[in-house]
């Protein structure tokens, strides 16, 4: 017992558990949040993990070893180094060339195969996870897990006959840092209250348009527009020159809440463009969107938006920025209204759910910010951008990764999708323009019931 106690409050010194507001990737807020990667910044803490885990299952039936990337890889080296059992690598992503093998080692067919995980939640992705392995021609019976959070995955997982054998739970965790003074009562009941609840997804319940508590006049102007229109469209103009950015938003201005640019690709950018794209965005009715994503210290980012060739603080309404230099660097786009980044759509974006919550926090604490673009569903006081969007495609060659108006509309409730090649490389983008604002406003409407 002693044993157990001092090893977790040791790793506990090593940050593996922080205490907060963290909104899961499921989308649920949770007041703690575990990342057991640190162990591997001690040999000792790890090695002796190992051993426990090892310690866990019936050796003997053993002949490979595998760890769910990341944070169990260490922890299944270690226990081959310690055991001799033979390790596997199980890739993250397949890498889309070469082999195309999803485990690398040697292995063959039939052998039985320990997976090793860090914690589990719901199981839904450690059953996918086996589901990988067993397609390679591998036998998984047994599984060991560092810390159980207790939200149904043991049930799902033996329930499809796997023997799960785990070392903490998070209530034993809880009481062990309560009775060693780590955490004070307030906060154990809390964790308690979340832990006691039956797992459950966030609210599902998307807020109209016009009922969204939005502040900021930029935020507002959209929703006006997009109620007039009835459309969530943001149509991203990623073309190159003057003349094709002009006759796309002469085409599509009508269908669209905003024009997205990146003035910074287009060769010919010049003055006439800004003003011409000022007298279509007034005509057509809708907003100009620069996605500089600005990600500096406020003053370098001051600098960048109102001086230079570009001088964005002139004439667009909204622009895009990282929370990455925290939340005063938000305060020089002023009165223009800032979208912040706080998820990206492509494949091995650093913005994990520990990232999220942070760059949530953030956002919510800047008033100049009245949107954010993300790939999950994020809180009501915030308007969710999301780009990604494709009816056709699934991803590209350079990590984009698509879903379709449907998904972000019904599963993330986004307020408004960002569409780019999606409709200015279509054979007739003013077609495609208006497939994507019907599709997105149908599929807007569909979630409100
Ligand atoms: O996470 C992001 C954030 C943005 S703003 N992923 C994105 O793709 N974007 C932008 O959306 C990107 O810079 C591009 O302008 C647009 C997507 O373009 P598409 O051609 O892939 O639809």
């Amino acid at each position: 017992m002693q044993a157990r106690e001092d090893f977790l409050l040791k790793a506990y010194e090593l940050g593996i558990i922080k205490f907060g507001s963290f909104t899961l990737k499921s989308g649920i807020e949770s007041p703690f949040y575990v990342d057991l990667r640190p162990l591997a910044s001690s040999p000792q803490l790890l090695k002796t993990l190992s051993n426990n885990l090892l310690q866990l299952v019936d050796n003997s039936k053993l002949e490979l070893i595998c760890g769910v990337p990341y944070a169990a890889l260490p922890m299944a080296t270690t226990m081959s180094l310690e055991s001799g059992i033979p390790l596997i690598i199980k890739r993250k992503e397949n890498k889309g060339y070469g082999t195309k093998r999803m485990l690398e080692g040697v292995f063959h067919d039939g052998q039985n195969c320990l997976l090793v995980e860090d914690v589990i939640t719901s199981g839904k992705s450690l059953v996918e996870t086996i589901d990988e392995v067993e397609k390679e021609g591998l036998v998984v019976t047994d599984l060991v897990v560092v810390l159980d959070r207790e939200q149904g995955g043991i049930q799902r997982l033996e329930e499809k006959g796997y023997n799960i054998h785990t070392l903490f739970t998070i209530n034993e965790v809880i009481d062990i840092l309560f009775k060693y003074k780590r955490l004070d009562e307030g906060e154990v009941k809390k964790i308690k209250d979340f832990l006691s609840m039956p797992p459950q997804a966030p609210s599902r319940k998307r807020t109209p348009l016009q009922d969204k508590e939005v502040q900021h006049p930029v935020g507002k102007n959209m929703i006006d527009i997009a109620l007039r229109k009835k459309s969530n469209l943001i149509a991203s103009a990623d073309v190159v020159s003057s003349l094709e950015l002009i006759n796309l938003a002469k085409g599509i201005g009508d269908k669209i809440v905003a024009l997205k640019l990146h003035s910074d690709i287009i060769t010919d950018f010049s003055w006439d463009l800004v003003t011409e794209l000022r007298t279509i965005a007034r005509e057509k009715d809708f907003l100009l969107f620069e996605d500089r994503k600005f990600a500096d210290i406020g003053n370098t980012q001051e600098l960048q938006f109102k001086q230079g060739v570009y001088r964005f603080a002139d004439w667009v309404d909204m622009v895009t920025a990282h929370p990455i230099a925290g939340e005063k660097s938000f305060d020089v786009f002023e009165p223009t209204g800032v979208v912040a980044i706080v998820e990206m759509s492509s494949a091995g974006a650093l913005t994990d759910d520990y990232y999220v919550s942070k760059a949530l926090n953030i956002a919510q604490k800047s008033a100049d910010v009245f949107a954010v673009v993300a790939q999950r569903q994020v809180p009501d006081d915030l308007l969710l951008l999301t780009p990604g969007v494709n009816i056709d495609k699934k991803g590209d060659s350079k990590g984009q990764q698509y879903n379709t108006p449907k998904k972000v509309f019904s599963e993330y409730l986004t307020d408004f999708m960002i569409v780019g090649r999606g409709i200015y490389k279509a054979n007739d983008p003013v077609a495609a323009a208006e497939e994507y604002r019907q599709q997105g406003w149908k599929a807007y409407e569909d979630s409100l019931s």
